[in-house]
C-alpha cells in the first residue's frame, strides 16, 4: 500500500484530538505549517524513543472555514444525526470538498486541514463516504467504527476503568491495559426487555447498521440502484431476526409503535458518553410520551406529532389507492410488477424513509421515518429546557440499543407490508422451476445433523485507537453471542440435458410462535430470515451441493481492526486480499443465527431453487466491496438480483398451489424446487471454540 493511503487511515485515529497528535502508536505524525493549535502534548510524546513517520500538511486554500459551506455548522463535541436534514447538507458539504481532491495525498492533505474544524461524527462520516466513492480510493479499507468511536459503543464505565488502570500502572509500560466488557449490559432483568440487551447492544450489529446507512444514504447526490426497497427489506430483516430472538427467549414478537399519544413503555439509559466530550447521550424513563420537536439547536423546523399523523395518513392513502401524486400532481403507479422503471416498493421506501430529493414528493409525504427517529430521540427534552443531548435513536451507529428503534421500525415496516399485501400473490409459475428437484436438504456442524449451537465469545478491540489513554495502547475484551459453523447439504436432480444454473435461496423461521403453536403461512411470513443467497450450476442427473455459513450473502467478515489494516502489505489485487475485499457492510458474521435454547429450540430452514437466466441482472463484473451483498448490494454496481427482493415471501401466498391450498409455508414445499426442513437450535451458555 503507498504511504499517502496507509496514512488515511490514520486520519480515523483519534477524532476528538488535534490531528497534530503522534497517531499509529505514536509512529505517525501529521505536522500541519503554521500550526498554532499544536497542543505541548505532542513535544512530549514524540520524544517517546519509537521512530516517527513525519508527513508534512501544507496548507490549504480549499480547508479554509469559508470554503466548507455549512460542515462547520454542527458543533463540535455533540451529537451528528444523520436523520437530521440540516445534519445531512454539512455532511453533503464536507464530501463536497472531499471529492474535489485528486487521489489520496491530496485528500489527506485537505482532510488534515478540515479536521477539528467540524465535528467529529461528520468528519469520520464524509471521509468514510468519499473513500468508498471515490474510484482511485477503491481499494482503501475503512477501520471498525468500533475503534474510531469507542465510546458509542463500550460503556463509559469500561473507558473510566481503562483510563483509571493507565493512571495507576508506569508509564513507561508498552503492554496494553486490557479492560472486559462481559454480558453486564444496560439494565437488569426486572424489566423483559433487558434480557435481548446482549443482542441489541452487540457491536457487530450496530457497526453494520452504521455502514448501512453510509453506503445507502439519502441527500448524498448518489442515487443507488433499489436503495428504497433495499431500505424496506433490509431493515424488515433486521426487525424479523430481532423478533427470532425474542422468540428464542420466551417473549412475544415485537409490537409496533403506532400510537404516538400513548406513553412509550420502556426507557432506555445508554450510559455512553457523546464524542468523549463529558456530556451524556440523552436518556429515556418508562412511559415517556413524544411530544412535539421544539428546539432550535439543530436548524430544524419544529415538527408536531401531528405532523407525523399527517404523513402516515397521505402515505396509507397512496398505497391503498394504488399510486403517488409527485410535485406536478401527476400520478405515480405504485406496482411490483413492473417491467421497467421503479417498483412500487422503492418508490414507496424513498418517500416513507425522509425529505429528500430521491421523495416522489416530500412537501407532501413529509419525513415520517426520519422524524420519527428525532422525536422519539429528543423525547425527553423537546424543547431543550434541560439542555440535555439527543438520544441513541438519533445515531445509525447507536439507535439498534434502544428497544424502542425495533417498535418504530416495526410500525415502519408494517406499512410498507400494507403495500406487500395488495401485491398480487405469486403464481405456481412464478414460483416452480420445473426440471429440478430437491430431494433433500439440511445442515452439517461438526459431523452432526441437524443441530445447530450457539454460545458465547469474545473479540478484542484497541479501544486507544478512537480515544485518547495518554498515549497508552488500551484494548477491550467485548462478548457476543456466536455460533459454531456449519454446512448447508443439499441434494438435487437435474433432469434436463444441460447444465442449468440456478439460484440457492435459503431461509430461516421459528417453527412456533410465541404461545407454542405452528404458524399459518401469513403468521410466519414476514419472520423469515434470509441466510443465503448464491448461485450453483447443476449438471445433469443428481448433485450434492455444499456451502459453508460463513460465505452467508447476508454478512460480512470480522470488523477489521486498526491493526488488521496495517498489517495488511498485501496487493489488494492477489488473492489473498480476498479477505479484505470488505468495506464494512454485512449483518456480522457471530449474529447469522438466533440464540435457540439450552434444551434446543425447533427452527424450520426453506430452501428454493429459481432460474439464474432471469434472476441474473446483466452488468459488468463487479471490482468494488461485495460483502453482505443482499443486504448491502455490491459497490458501484446494480443488486445483483432481479427479484422482489424478501422473494418469495414478500407477498401473500396464491390460495391453492398445484390443485390444494395453501395455509403454511410447508405447502410451498409441494413444488420440487422447495423444501422445507426442521433443525434444532441449541444455546450453550458457554464460550465456544470457533473453528
Ligand atoms: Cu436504519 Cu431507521 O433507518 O434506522
Amino acid at each position: 500500500m503507498d504511504k499517502s493511503r496507509k496514512n488515511l487511515l490514520y486520519l480515523f485515529e483519534l477524532p476528538h484530538d488535534p490531528i497534530s497528535l503522534p497517531r499509529g502508536g505514536g509512529k505517525i505524525h501529521f505536522d500541519l505549517e503554521n500550526d498554532l493549535s499544536r497542543p505541548p502534548v505532542v513535544a512530549t510524546r514524540l520524544g517517546g524513543g519509537v521512530p516517527v513517520e513525519t508527513t508534512p500538511v501544507p496548507d490549504r486554500e480549499d480547508a479554509l472555514p469559508q470554503n466548507l459551506g455549512t460542515a462547520a455548522s454542527v458543533p463540535i463535541g455533540s451529537p451528528f444525526s444523520f436523520f437530521i436534514k440540516s445534519h445531512r447538507q454539512a455532511a453533503k458539504d464536507l464530501c463536497d470538498v472531499f471529492m474535489r481532491t485528486k487521489g489520496a495525498e491530496d485528500l489527506l492533505q485537505v482532510a488534515a486541514r478540515v479536521h477539528g474544524q467540524v465535528n467529529e461524527t461528520l468528519f469520520i462520516y464524509a471521509l468514510s463516504f468519499v473513500i468508498l466513492r471515490k474510484k482511485e480510493l477503491r481499494n482503501v479499507r475503512l477501520p471498525s467504527i468500533i475503534e474510531v468511536f469507542p465510546g458509542k459503543l463500550i460503556p463509559q464505565e469500561q473507558l473510566m476503568k481503562a483510563q483509571l488502570e493507565v493512571n495507576r500502572t508506569d508509564p513507561n509500560q508498552s503492554e496494553p491495559v486490557v479492560v472486559e466488557h462481559g454480558l453486564e449490559f444496560s439494565g437488569t432483568h426486572l424489566k423483559p426487555e433487558h434480557r435481548l440487551a446482549y443482542w441489541r447492544e452487540d457491536y457487530g450489529i450496530n457497526a453494520h447498521h452504521w455502514h448501512w446507512h453510509l453506503v445507502y444514504p439519502i441527500d448524498m447526490g448518489v442515487n443507488r440502484d433499489r436503495k428504497g426497497e433495499l431500505f424496506f427489506y433490509m431493515h424488515q430483516q433486521m426487525v424479523a431476526r430481532y423478533d427470532m430472538e425474542r422468540l428464542s427467549l420466551g417473549l412475544p414478537r415485537v409490537q409496533k409503535l403506532e400510537n404516538w399519544r400513548a406513553p412509550i413503555e420502556d426507557g432506555y439509559f445508554p450510559k455512553l458518553t457523546v464524542n468523549n466530550s463529558g456530556r451524556a447521550w440523552g436518556s429515556r424513563q418508562d412511559d415517556t410520551v413524544m411530544q412535539d420537536f421544539l428546539r432550535n439547536d439543530f436548524g430544524l423546523d419544529f415538527t408536531d406529532v401531528t405532523d407525523l399523523e399527517i404523513w402516515r395518513s397521505r402515505l396509507f392513502d397512496a398505497i391503498h389507492q394504488g399510486f403517488m401524486i409527485d410535485r406536478a400532481g401527476k400520478r405515480v403507479v405504485l406496482s411490483d410488477d413492473v417491467t421497467s422503471g421503479k417498483r412500487g416498493i422503492d418508490i414507496l421506501g424513498d418517500a416513507l424513509e425522509a425529505d429528500s430529493n430521491l421523495s416522489v414528493n416530500s412537501p407532501y409525504y413529509g419525513d415520517l421515518h426520519n422524524m420519527g427517529h428525532v422525536l422519539i430521540a429528543f423525547s425527553h427534552d423537546p424543547d431543550f429546557a434541560h439542555k440535555e443531548e439527543m438520544a441513541v435513536m438519533g445515531d445509525t451507529s447507536t439507535a439498534m440499543r434502544d428497544p424502542v428503534f425495533y417498535r418504530w421500525h416495526k410500525f415502519v415496516d408494517d406499512t410498507f407490508q400494507e403495500y406487500k399485501l395488495m401485491q398480487r400473490p405469486y403464481t405456481e409459475q412464478d414460483l416452480n422451476l420445473a426440471g429440478v428437484k430437491i430431494e433433500r436438504a439440511g445442515v452439517v456442524r461438526n459431523n452432526e445433523a441437524d443441530v445447530l449451537h450457539t454460545g458465547w465469545n469474545t473479540r478484542l478491540f484497541e479501544a486507544s485507537r478512537g480515544l485518547d489513554f495518554n498515549g497508552r495502547p488500551v484494548m477491550v475484551r467485548l462478548t457476543h453471542l456466536d455460533h459454531e459453523p456449519f454446512n448447508y447439504h443439499l441434494q438435487v436432480s437435474n433432469s434436463g440435458r444441460g447444465v442449468k444454473e440456478v439460484t440457492v435461496r435459503v431461509f430461516l423461521a421459528p417453527k412456533l410462535n410465541a404461545r407454542g403453536q405452528e404458524m399459518s403461512f401469513m403468521e410466519q411470513r414476514i419472520l423469515w430470515a434470509e441466510m443465503d443467497k448464491f448461485t450453483v450450476s447443476l449438471k445433469p442427473g443428481s448433485n450434492h451441493v455444499v456451502r459453508s455459513s460463513k460465505d452467508s450473502s447476508i454478512t460480512n467478515a470480522e470488523e477489521l481492526t486498526f491493526r488488521d489494516l496495517e498489517n495488511a502489505n498485501i496487493d489488494p489485487a492477489s488473492p489473498e486480499a480476498t479477505g479484505f475485499n470488505f468495506c464494512g457492510c454485512g449483518w456480522p458474521q457471530h449474529m447469522l443465527l438466533p440464540r435457540g435454547r439450552p434444551e434446543g429450540m425447533p427452527f424450520q430452514l426453506f430452501f428454493m431453487l429459481t432460474d439464474y437466466a432471469q434472476d441474473k441482472v446483466t452488468q459488468p463484473a463487479a471490482r468494488g466491496c461485495a460483502n453482505g451483498v443482499s443486504f448491502c448490494g455490491i459497490q458501484d454496481a446494480k443488486y445483483p438480483d432481479t427479484r422482489p427482493m424478501g422473494f418469495p415471501f414478500d407477498r401473500r401466498p396464491p390460495p391453492t398451489l398445484l390443485d390444494q391450498p395453501v395455509n403454511t409455508a410447508a405447502d410451498y414445499a409441494r413444488l420440487e424446487n422447495a423444501f422445507i426442513h426442521e433443525i434444532s437450535i441449541k444455546f450453550l451458555a458457554e464460550r465456544l471454540n470457533r473453528d
